[in-house]
């Protein structure tokens, strides 16, 4: 038996080795191909004006988007309850209200609710915010003994106490590196945040969270052009936005959509099929978020489509190896969030994610935002590390690895003040 354990093992290794070979970092390597134009419609007219975007261009755009990459949400379903589960107006030291409300959904015999953890700052009648989705639960994102713990199923991770797909009071504020609730607060912005897997736990499995709201009895599986999880993730984010529009400690014209990684590209999507929200902002979201598709640097299409099968719609997996034959790419998907203000973040260590894919990204939506007037990445060259240029469109490189830093935040919150004001 402990013999062909270890031949497993070595044999997993080598194929893990050889997989890990095969990803492209190098820029003569990548593929020829031409950057699709956000300004031509498929059928070839040139779009000169805000008025042909906007009822046409857009239009087709965000259909590819919807039908061909993140899936269309299949119907419509309204929030049944609002509960202020909890409330203290003494959080963060005194300086902050804290508000847990309970969004619940209810359909035949179905139920499933998600809880929002909002602080808003207390000098403030009406707080602009940042919403975003968190890894592990709401109670990671603080030491705040108050935040409840969720109960929905999560990823095992023993250094976070996650065993039996259970999360534990062992895993409060762990990941308060990745949240600088004081800066946000301290600058007069609220922060609200959803554990995502309440929403859709984040497995290859359609028949929990909210997918299976929308099926009818016969059907397990989305159709191929339907929702994949990220898809099933920007609608939260939509449905937070329902209930920040009735809370009148929120300014709802200030709702800043933020998110990391897998929730970079949630956040991108969410931005652009809610024109609602004020302005996004995507760290670190690699493929499938910011970078470009066509580069196939780093994480490609075929491979986020075989390790999260789950992620984007089942008629994605046409471009697996074939990004060529993709008539749009992720700049596109910049460009459908314009003129509102959209930030993209890189690190410098973060190879797998493209940092130059997801710059150029930025640069090729310039375009369509200067139709509108507005300034966005003025030239193909990157600009050095920790050197964010804060226009319209927004980009950051940062030292360091994969992650959420102190100085992201920094970057965030000066551009929100210039561009929301
Ligand atoms: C990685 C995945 C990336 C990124 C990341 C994350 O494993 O390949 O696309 O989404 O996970 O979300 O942390």
């Amino acid at each position: 038996m402990k013999k062909i354990v270890i031949f497993l093992l070595f044999v997993f290794t080598i194929l893990f080795a050889f997989a890990q070979s095969n990803v492209n970092y190098n820029e003569n390597k990548i593929p020829q191909f031409v950057v699709p134009n956000p300004l031509k419609t498929f059928n070839g007219k040139k779009v000169r004006n805000v008025k042909t975007w906007e009822k046409k261009r857009r239009p087709e755009l965000l259909e590819f988007f919807s039908k061909n990459i993140y899936g269309e949400v299949p119907g419509k379903l309204k929030i049944s309850s609002v509960e202020i589960v909890e409330e203290s107006h003494d959080a963060l030291n005194g300086k902050a209200t804290r508000k847990q409300v309970q969004i619940s959904f209810q359909k035949d015999n179905l139920t499933l609710d998600f809880t929002i953890l909002i602080y808003l700052p207390k000098n403030i009648e009406k707080a602009p915010l940042f919403v975003g989705y968190n890894f592990y639960g709401n109670h990671t994102i603080t030491e705040d003994v108050n935040v409840i713990i969720s109960d929905a199923w999560a990823r095992d991770n023993e250094s976070f106490g996650i065993i039996n797909n259970q999360l534990t009071e062992q895993s409060r504020g762990v990941r308060d590196n990745r949240w600088a609730i004081d800066k946000i607060i301290d600058a007069g912005y609220g922060l609200a945040t959803i554990y995502y897997c309440e929403v859709d736990p984040d497995k290859n499995d359609f028949t929990d969270g909210i997918h299976p709201f929308f099926y009818e009895e016969y059907r397990k599986l989305p159709f191929p052009n339907e929702w994949g999880s990220i898809a099933a993730w920007s609608w939260g984010l939509s449905r937070c936005m329902d209930y920040f529009e009735q809370d009148a400690n929120i300014d709802e014209s200030k709702i800043i959509v933020f998110g990391h990684s897998r929730l970079g590209k949630t956040s991108l999507w969410a931005g652009a099929t809610d024109e609602r929200f004020a302005a996004v902002i995507s760290n670190n979201s690699g493929c499938g978020g910011a970078a470009l598709s066509k580069r196939a640097v780093g994480e490609t299409v075929s491979r986020i489509n075989s390790s999260f099968p789950h992620w984007f719609c089942t008629n994605f997996k046409e471009y697996n190896r074939n990004e060529k034959a993709l008539p749009v790419d992720q700049h596109e998907l910049i460009a459908l969030i314009a003129p509102r203000p959209v930030y993209i973040a890189s690190a410098e260590d973060d190879k797998w994610a493209d940092p130059r894919g997801e710059f150029l990204s930025a640069f090729y939506a310039t375009p369509v935002y200067k139709l509108y007037g507005k300034e966005g990445i003025p030239n193909d060259k990157m600009p050095a590390v920790n050197q964010p240029i804060q226009n319209r469109i927004a980009y950051h490189i940062r030292t360091g690895k994969h992650d959420v830093t102190d100085f992201d935040w920094e970057q965030y919150i000066k551009w929100a003040n210039a561009q929301l004001k």
